[in-house]
């Protein structure tokens, strides 16, 4: 596959959609380059001048990559793997709303990918106008809506402002927002909070209600098809507490779903925003799914910044410069690794307690968008699509699991998030040290232990090293930079999936399991119903384990 980066145009689009990872030169050459790759424990393989050269900038985050196992030889060759796949050329395509969520020649979704449209609205010339007009009208609506509230112009029926909200949504109507509100807290409008409902688990709503004012509460239910089992049922189960406390659902209850999906009846809400079909669940977080907590906790201006951070890094990403792209190059690097380097599992891991949530959103939007086995020409892959992304935060997980990254027989990447400075800068000098400074220390520590590791003759004390980790470095978490680091890893996962020609967008996966829990939910209504149905179907393995499991021991 010969096409250079950034042609764009329906034939490029076909071509690369079909282009096989190893049929491209770039795959045999780096075959080749990892049956030696670089040694970082080798003496003077990791030179400050390495160090000060292997660093990628966008958006206010710094990408240091010295830590990696990769030398000039290597980087040409993943800059070719870029152009070769198209990678940016397809990203360009995905931003001007080609339909890129497909599979060739089978039923699938069809469906154009347009969450960067919700944040091109900065961009004098949106590559996608008519979808971010589309979001615009919701922001403004969203805009309206937070003025009314902080006007006293929306309020209880006591006449009180509200003080909470809570989210009711599953999945990518909670991941990333939750991950989000809880990285921005420092930022919080004093005297406002948000909680979330997400499991079907009782226990998960009871305990958010217990603690609640629900005649001060918002209650936003989110889903985009306004159909899953989850939401549904905790929004009836919030409904019956409201009814329970003499309330009036709709004039508590907000909804962000998809125009025409069942939940689509303003009438049950006192406001209804609108997410749209090209924006999928774990990409969703700068849509209504996130935006509306987020405008109601930190307030509308702070929203902007999470979005004009998120279009800054959208807009780096289209840089053809693998060394000047970080989302790519971490793309590459992650490629490297696994298909190359044989690495199954990659770590991430935030020195920061506001992340807390973070590693979890990414598992989903990773792990969802890249656990494929076909092509998207649905025939099966030749070369394996996404490791299993995992983490906590540090320095909690040096406590913890690092004993596996330093001295376990499998070799896990690690890429390290941190900043140079706190979120709410109330620190204190002991022994000449700040805690912002301790945690970043030790941050730079595990980078530097992992790759030149130490020689010891007693064997339970050696460190083998050369186990590669990549440091994202800013300056502080801000919604600003909170926004560039969602997207940088949304547009890693894009990349990735591009260049292993893969749909990152859909996930039939998980399907199959939630059919087979609606027959047996099925099989348990009709059996409290006294049905005959209930009993039939002896041979019914589903039937049979769930026997099993309501027998008490
Ligand atoms: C994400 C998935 C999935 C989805 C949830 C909730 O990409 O599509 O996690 O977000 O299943 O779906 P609804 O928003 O439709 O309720």
């Amino acid at each position: 596959m010969e096409q250079s980066a950034g042609t764009g145009g329906q034939g490029v689009v076909e071509s690369y959609f079909s282009c096989d990872f190893n049929m491209m030169t770039a795959w045999t050459k780096l075959g080749e380059l990892a049956r030696a790759p670089y040694d970082l424990t080798a003496p003077g393989a990791l030179s400050p001048a390495r160090i000060r050269s292997y660093r990628a900038q966008a958006a206010g985050i710094d990408l240091l990559y010295a830590t990696q196992r990769v030398d000039e030889p290597v980087l040409a060759a993943l800059q070719r793997l870029a152009e070769q796949s198209g990678a940016v050329a397809q990203f360009l395509l995905m931003k001007r709303g080609e339909v890129l969520n497909r599979i060739e020649g089978y039923a699938s979704e069809e469906r154009p990918v347009l969450h960067t449209a919700c944040r091109d609205i900065f961009a004098p010339v949106s590559l996608a106008p008519e979808v971010s007009a589309q979001a615009k009208a919701e922001l403004e609506k969203l805009a309206d809506f937070l003025a009314a509230l902080e006007a006293g112009a929306i309020v209880n029926v006591a006449g009180e402002p509200f003080t909470d909200l809570v989210q009711v949504g599953i999945g990518g109507s909670d991941l990333g927002p939750r991950a989000l509100y809880l990285a921005l807290a420092a930022y919080k409008i004093p005297g406002r909070r948000v909680h979330f409902i997400s499991n079907v688990d009782p226990d998960d709503a009871a305990a958010i209600l217990n603690g609640l004012d629900l005649a001060r509460t918002l209650v936003n239910v989110v889903s985009k098809s306004g159909s899953t089992l989850e939401t549904l049922t905790n929004e009836e189960l919030v409904r019956q507490a409201y009814a329970e406390a003499g309330l009036e659902p709709s004039r508590h209850f907000l909804a962000v779903t998809g125009k025409g999906s069942p939940m689509d009846n303003p009438a049950r809400y006192l406001r209804s925003f609108y997410m749209f079909d090209s924006i999928g669940g774990r990409y969703s977080v700068t849509s209504m799914v996130g935006a509306v907590l987020l405008g109601f906790g930190l307030g509308y201006p702070q929203l902007l910044e999470i979005l004009r951070g998120a279009n800054a890094m959208d807009l780096a990403a289209e840089e053809p410069d693998i060394r000047r792209n970080p989302a790519l190059l971490l793309a590459l690097l992650g490629i490297w690794n696994h298909n190359f380097l044989g690495c199954e599992t990659l770590a991430i891991l935030p020195y920061s307690q506001a992340l807390v949530r973070f590693t979890a959103h990414l598992q989903q939007c990773d792990m969802e968008s890249s656990g494929k086995s076909v092509t998207r020409q649905g025939k099966p892959l030749a070369w394996k699509s996404g490791p299993i992304i995992w983490g906590e935060p540090g320095t909690n997980g040096q406590h913890a699991f690092y004993q596996l990254i330093h001295q376990g027989t499998i070799i896990v990447p690690v890429e390290f998030i941190g900043f140079r400075a706190s979120q709410y800068g109330r620190d204190l000098l002991i022994e000449q040290t700040t805690s912002q400074e301790k945690l970043v220390a030790n941050l730079l520590a595990q980078a530097l232990a992992l790759a030149t590791g130490q020689a010891n003759e007693n064997p339970n004390r050696s460190f083998a090293g050369n186990r590669p980790s990549a440091v994202l470095m800013a300056d502080r978490l801000t919604p600003y930079t909170m926004g560039a680091l969602l997207a940088l890893y949304e547009a890693k996962v894009v990349f990735q999936g591009f260049i292993w020609n893969i749909n990152s967008f859909d996930q039939e996966g998980v399907q199959l399991g939630k059919k087979l829990a609606g027959r047996l939910l099925d099989h348990l209504a009709a059996r409290r119903e006294g049905q005959d149905g209930a009993a039939e179907a002896e041979d019914d393995p589903g039937l049979a384990l769930l026997a099993e499991v309501s027998k008490k021991v």
